[in-house]
């Protein structure tokens, strides 16, 4: 096992990082830009390396200061977190090149699903079912007419370079195809500098589905169950739930057969997210992200695991240690994500937090770098604690997280709190009757009236 990890991130993951390290009894090392000289992941790191100015590009994607980092401390291992440099094949090979290891996927398996058309021809090979569409890259227009027609409109045109929604036009008719394709094109050479693009059927009113995974170095993957991530705005996503209200236990377990099969077979290793589109009873794979990601602890607190945790214990060669079956899910988990933004215009509203009280209780988990008298730095993301609450069924996770929210002081900034209450007193919500464009249309109606 490790004795020294660098931990290349900031804010609550840095801290949720730190916390399983401190746990198995690995030293941490955190790094940080001018701006987070205060931060508390700096405070609470075991040795703190001051690695650029405020500005990401400068800092936390500086992959020259942050091996240096690691060198000087005698780090062994990195963890990216999520966002920054976690998605970054060229800097897990680097991180490797130096000796060190890259606590997440190989550099090919990041590279493979971060070009979305090879994702989608590799989990169609190893039978993960797929949203009706092209195979592989379109190599011009007409044959962008062609699939358009035999998968039958509205379809969307997606950059294979894109993911979480940039580099995407509707075609809702025939009449609009020309115009997508050039569009899509365009954006696409612009943005990533990549043209390539692909085309699906696009689905009306789905849900947004993602599964949970871990493999080890020895060949073992497992899931553990889903969560539901359909209320999401431009994008980003406010508040997820695990498991999702719509699905089965039937349903959960094939998804669940297929897509560890699938990745087994791959030889994917370290935490992975199959993200899928569902409406119908029909799951249709969109995308995989190759990383640990913010929603993480819904699935923690209804499988009682430590993800970061095992993929510490994955990147140093142990197994897995139990398999499928011995994988339960118990409750129901909701994630409220905590912006420091105006809760209608979504403003962000950087500023000094005055005061700060976090809530308790049981069933309660707050996820949060924030202390009373911190500065938010108006250089990074705007989100500032995340509020998990488990309890037996849903119902009584709703009720708990409002009784959470109402226990919750984050003086001196405004955030999305108050977004929040409105959203769990939704009886549609309450409902869990709601696809990915439930939240926008929520959003709207509130500030009509
Ligand atoms: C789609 C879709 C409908 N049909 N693909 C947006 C983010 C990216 N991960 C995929 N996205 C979508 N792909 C087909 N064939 C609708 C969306 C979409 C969406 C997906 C998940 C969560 C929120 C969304 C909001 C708008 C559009």
């Amino acid at each position: 096992m490790f004795s020294k990890i660098l931990i290349a991130n900031r804010g609550e993951i840095a801290l949720r990082i730190q916390r399983a390290c401190r746990e198995m009894g690995i030293k941490t090392v955190a790094v940080h830009s001018t701006a987070d000289a205060d931060a508390m992941h700096v405070r609470l790191a075991d040795e703190a390396v001051c690695i650029g100015p405020p500005s990401s590009r400068d800092s936390y994607l500086n992959v020259a200061a942050i091996l240096s980092a690691a060198t000087i401390t005698g780090a062994e291992a990195i963890h990216p977190g999520y966002g920054f440099l976690s998605e970054n094949a060229e800097f897990a090979e680097t991180v490797e090149e130096h000796g060190l290891a890259f606590i997440g996927p190989t550099a090919q398996h990041i590279r493979m699903m971060g070009d979305k058309i090879t994702a989608k021809t590799t989990m169609r090979e190893l039978g993960v079912p797929l949203v009706p569409g092209s195979d592989g890259a379109l190599p011009d227009l007409q044959s962008a007419r062609e699939v358009a027609e035999r998968v039958g409109y509205p379809v969307l045109i997606k950059a294979a370079a894109g993911g979480g929604g940039r580099g995407m036009k509707v075609a809702k008719t025939a009449d609009e195809i020309e115009e997508a394709w050039t569009v899509a094109r365009t954006e696409a050479r612009a943005a990533f500098g990549n043209d390539e693009v692909y085309l699906e059927k696009y689905l009306n009113r789905p849900r947004h589905i993602e599964l949970q995974i871990l493999g080890d170095a020895h060949g073992n993957v497992v899931h553990f169950g889903e969560r539901d991530c359909s209320l999401q705005r431009r994008h980003q996503k406010l508040l997820e739930e695990a498991g999702s209200p719509a699905l089965t236990d039937a349903e959960r377990e094939e998804i669940g057969r297929t897509s560890t099969e699938a990745l087994a077979r791959m030889g994917y290793r370290n935490a992975g997210t199959l993200e899928f589109l569902y409406q119908d009873g029909q799951f249709c794979f969109i995308e995989m992200n190759t990383r640990l990601q913010v929603e993480h602890p819904v699935t923690e607190m209804v499988c009682s695991v430590d993800l970061v945790r095992e993929q510490i214990r994955i990147a140093a060669g142990e197994k897995l240690g139990y398999t499928q079956k011995d994988i339960k899910m118990s409750g129901h988990a909701i994630e409220c994500r905590i912006n420091a933004e105006n809760p209608e215009t979504f403003a962000p509203s950087p500023g000094t937090v005055n005061v700060f009280h976090a809530p308790g209780g049981l069933g309660v988990r707050m996820d949060s770098a924030l202390y009373a008298g911190y500065r938010i730095p108006p250089y990074y993301d705007s989100m500032i604690a995340k509020l998990i609450v488990h309890a037996p069924t849903r119902q009584e996770a709703i009720a708990r997280m409002q009784r959470a929210l109402d226990e919750c002081v984050v003086d001196g900034v405004q955030t999305v709190i108050p977004l929040h209450r409105k959203i769990l007193a939704d009886p549609s919500f309450q409902k869990g009757d709601y696809t990915i464009h439930w939240l926008e249309n929520f959003v709207a109606e509130q500030t009509k009236s």
